[in-house]
């Protein structure tokens, strides 16, 4: 039989990103890489018509969409987007299909909207999906196989991108999981304690084929394994590529990663400061965060042009209304580049949404609101009003032009990306009160959803 199948994938947007009307007047971020993997990871004699759509930066439609089988990804701030989007197609007679990080940590719910869902990763039941669809034996629930085979990543099809506004395309990724164990971290989880590698020559093909220079890496937890990326950064460094990626505080007792970075063309890191105290770093698991080496870490990477986003969690257990005013000491005195505040968010499927469940401090169970920007939980030393508007003073603080400055000139490193970014942050950051939560609450519904399909995905808040 040589049916083919015509395939639409779709990443729904989350309420404060979003085309046009969100907090940022461009889009300030690279591709991700879901969409375009599943895109080249359909096979040759099955592909039909195949369209990706990303609704961070376009407009999506679907009653314009015309296709056999809609694929949806979804982190939990998407995720009743994406149910909403598959409720619509189901409607009209079409297979939708779920996965990515919210239908991985929470399969049942997401199989109740959804014709099948592909939990963890999909390098090998994406393929099996669609042949089981072709032959009548769609399943309901694919799981990845005990040994996930990492050769078999291809190259993604990033093409589809191309003409959209993404500060690049060159996202991949090189390492899968962590080997921590972070109380609010879904990596571990969705990776089940698993730490792997992807072969070093493919990472190394993929980076030379790639158009451009700049490249960022999307892995969350890339270099706890330190034999495996020094000799990482030493193969790509001939490539004379400029990247950013992430990195644990850890690196500051290992010159020799540092200086393998450095040579390899490192121009960034994003790094989990999470708290400025070692009781706050405890309580998430997080112990091996030591406060009192941040400063030096700073100092190191600045030494050698590595800019830092630097990450700040607000609402920990330990956390009272001064938490903020020790962020912004921190940010101000070490001239972190691009400080990123989060408020500690519980995400389901985590041991930290289990506690605070337990503990019965959830507060509402919308996951529109979980984007890591809106209280959803009760705080134990502040109240939520505290903790919100703390959050938002916070961020609005770090982005004042004179903050901004101070940072930079001390800084002083990548200038030509941070002061655009630094700009970008501070526009970001004025939105967030056009978000309040009861704004957000309803922000998941299509324009196409019905009221009946409103009741089925509707949740409390
Ligand atoms: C790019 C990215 C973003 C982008 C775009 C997000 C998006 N909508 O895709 C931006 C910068 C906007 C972003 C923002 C945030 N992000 Co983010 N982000 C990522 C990142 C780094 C890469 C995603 C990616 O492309 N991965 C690579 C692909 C290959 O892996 P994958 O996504 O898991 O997809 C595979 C499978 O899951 C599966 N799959 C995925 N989707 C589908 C769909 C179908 C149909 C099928 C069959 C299979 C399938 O196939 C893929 C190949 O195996 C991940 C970390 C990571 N490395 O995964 C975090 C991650 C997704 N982000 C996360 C978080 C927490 C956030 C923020 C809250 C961060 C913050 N502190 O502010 C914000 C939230 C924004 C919001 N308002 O909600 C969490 C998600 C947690 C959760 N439960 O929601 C992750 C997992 C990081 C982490 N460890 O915490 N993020
Ligand atoms: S927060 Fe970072 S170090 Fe902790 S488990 Fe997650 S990826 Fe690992």
């Amino acid at each position: 039989m040589n049916r083919k199948l015509n395939i639409a994938l779709i990443s729904p947007r989350t309420g404060m990103y979003r085309f046009g009307t969100g907090v940022f007047p461009l889009t300030l971020r690279y591709a991700p890489l879901n969409m375009v993997t599943l895109a080249a990871l359909i096979p040759q004699e099955l592909r039909g018509e195949v369209t990706v759509y990303d609704e961070s930066v376009q407009r999506v439609d679907p009653t314009k969409i015309k296709a056999d089988i809609v694929g949806l990804t979804g982190i939990t701030g998407v995720s009743l987007r994406s149910y909403a989007f598959s409720e619509y197609f189901r409607r009209q007679g079409i297979t939708t299909v779920m996965g990515g990080p919210h239908a991985t940590l929470m399969p049942e719910e997401a199989g109740r909207h959804a014709d099948a869902v592909v939990i963890g990763h999909a390098y090998e039941t994406w393929p099996r999906l669609l042949r089981d669809y072709l032959d009548g034996k769609l399943q309901k629930f694919y799981y990845p196989p005990e040994k996930i085979d990492w050769s078999l990543i291809p190259d993604p099809q990033r093409d589809f991108f191309s003409d959209k506004r993404f500060i690049t395309t060159n996202s991949t990724q090189a390492v899968f999981g962590c080997p921590h164990q972070c109380e609010f971290c879904v990596t571990p989880i969705i990776c089940k304690g698993n730490y792997e590698r992807r072969p070093i020559s493919d990472v190394v093909g993929e980076l030379s084929r790639m158009k451009g220079r700049y490249v960022t890496f999307l892995d969350p937890s890339p270099v706890e394994n330190v034999e495996y990326s020094i000799a990482l950064f030493k193969a790509i460094a001939p490539l004379k590529k400029r990247w950013g990626g992430l990195a644990t505080t850890r690196i500051v007792d290992n010159p020799e990663l540092l200086d393998a970075m450095e040579a390899s063309g490192c121009f960034g890191l994003l790094i989990g400061f999470e708290s400025l105290t070692d009781s706050g770093n405890t309580t998430i698991g997080k112990g091996f965060n030591d406060i009192r080496k941040y400063r030096r870490l700073m100092q190191e990477l600045h030494a050698r042009n590595i800019s830092v986003m630097g990450c700040f969690v607000h609402g920990l257990d330990s956390d009272g209304p001064d938490c903020f005013k020790h962020t912004l000491d921190f940010i101000h005195e070490a001239n972190v580049d691009l400080p990123r505040f989060t408020v500690c968010t519980p995400f389901p499927g985590t041991p930290f949404f289990n506690r605070l469940k337990s503990e019965g401090r959830i507060l509402t169970e919308n996951w529109t609101l979980y984007d890591a920007q809106h209280v959803v939980f009760q705080p134990k030393l502040m109240t939520t009003e505290e903790l919100q508007e703390g959050h938002i003073r916070c961020w609005e603080s770090a982005y004042r032009i004179s903050s901004i400055f101070k940072r930079l000139n001390g800084s002083r490193t990548f200038l030509e990306y941070t002061i655009l970014a630094n700009l970008g942050y501070r526009f970001y950051c004025h939105g967030h009160r056009r978000f309040p939560p009861k704004r957000m609450a309803r922000d998941w519904q299509l324009d196409v959803t019905t009221a009946a399909d409103i009741a089925s995905i509707q949740p409390a808040y």
